[in-house]
C-alpha cells in the first residue's frame, strides 16, 4: 500500500516543455485542470498529497517520477539526462528529507530518469534509454544489489522511458505493449497486452485499489477490470504531448 505522493503543479513555462511528440502546444488551462484531477483521484486512493508549487524555470518538473527513486528503505536521488531538467532534483532532494533518513545519489558521467525504473516486487528493472545511460543504470544497480534487492538492466528499443511501456499491477500481472510483449526478461509475468493502437495506456498505474488509467482507451480498460481491478479514468491528453503519462506526474511510497 501507498502512503504518501508527491505531485508538482504544471508552471505556465509547462507549455514550451521537451516533447518528442507531434500532439500540439499544450493548453494551460486543461493542463491544470487535468493535475487537479490527477491529485483529486490520488486522495481518493487514500494516500497523502504533498503538493509542490509551480517552478517556471523548470518546464517539465511536473513529472516529478523521473527525479527519484523510492524504497521503503531509502531514497535515490537521480542524476535526470535532460540538460534542462537536472536542477529539479535540488528541490526534491530537500522534500524527500521530510521522509527519508537514507540517501543515495547516481553521479554523472551516468544519467538516470526515474521513468525507466519498474519495481515487481522485490526486482527492480532498469530501462537504458536516451535519457538513462550505461553508467547510471549500472550504479542504481549496483546500489539496489547492496541493499538486497534484485536487478536487472533493460535496453530500450523504442520506448521514450521503459515505463512507457510496461507496468505492474500486482500478482505476477504486468500491463505491457510494443517491444515488451516477448521481452525474455518479462517472460515470466502474466501479462495484459495493450493494442498497439493504445500503447498510451501501458503507462497505467496501480495505487493501492484503484487503477488509474488514461481516458478513452477502452479495450486496455475492459481488459484491466476483467482482471478484477476497478479503474479511474483521467484525461491525459495536455500531458501526453509532452511525453508523459500517469506515473511520470507522481512519486509514490
Ligand atoms: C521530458 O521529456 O522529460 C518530459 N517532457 C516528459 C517526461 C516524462 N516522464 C516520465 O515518463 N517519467
Amino acid at each position: 500500500m501507498y502512503k504518501n505522493v508527491i505531485v508538482k503543479t504544471p508552471g505556465k513555462s509547462y507549455v514550451k516543455g521537451l516533447t518528442t511528440s507531434n500532439l500540439g502546444i499544450p493548453d494551460y488551462e486543461k493542463v491544470l485542470k487535468q493535475h487537479a484531477a490527477y491529485v483529486e483521484a490520488m486522495e481518493k486512493c487514500g494516500v497523502t498529497v504533498t503538493h509542490l508549487p509551480a517552478s517556471e524555470q523548470f518546464p517539465d518538473s511536473t513529472f516529478v517520477e523521473d527525479t527519484a527513486v523510492l524504497t521503503p528503505e531509502f531514497a535515490v536521488i537521480t542524476n535526470p539526462g535532460a540538460a534542462s531538467r537536472n536542477g529539479e532534483i535540488q528541490e526534491m532532494e530537500t522534500v524527500l528529507k521530510r521522509f527519508y533518513e537514507k540517501f543515495y545519489h547516481i553521479q554523472s558521467p551516468g544519467t538516470l530518469d526515474g521513468g525507466d525504473i519498474l519495481q515487481i516486487e522485490d526486482h527492480f528493472y532498469i530501462g537504458i534509454s536516451d535519457r538513462t545511460n550505461e553508467a547510471g543504470a549500472r550504479q542504481l544497480k549496483a546500489i539496489l544489489e547492496s541493499e538486497h534487492y534484485k536487478a536487472t538492466i533493460v535496453p530500450l528499443k523504442e520506448f521514450f522511458h521503459l515505463k512507457t511501456g510496461i507496468t505492474y499491477l500486482s500478482d505476477n500481472l504486468v500491463v505491457t505493449a510494443g517491444e515488451f510483449i516477448s521481452h525474455p526478461d518479462f517472460a515470466t509475468y502474466e501479462k495484459i497486452i495493450v493494442p498497439p493502437e493504445e500503447e498510451y495506456a501501458a503507462n497505467c498505474i496501480l495505487v493501492n485499489d484503484y487503477v488509474l488509467i488514461p481516458k478513452g482507451f477502452e479495450t486496455t480498460k475492459r481488459y484491466i477490470q476483467e482482471a478484477g481491478y476497478k479503474t479511474i479514468e483521467l484525461e491525459m491528453s495536455e500531458f501526453q504531448k509532452q511525453d508523459g503519462g500517469l506515473s511520470c506526474l507522481s512519486l509514490r511510497f
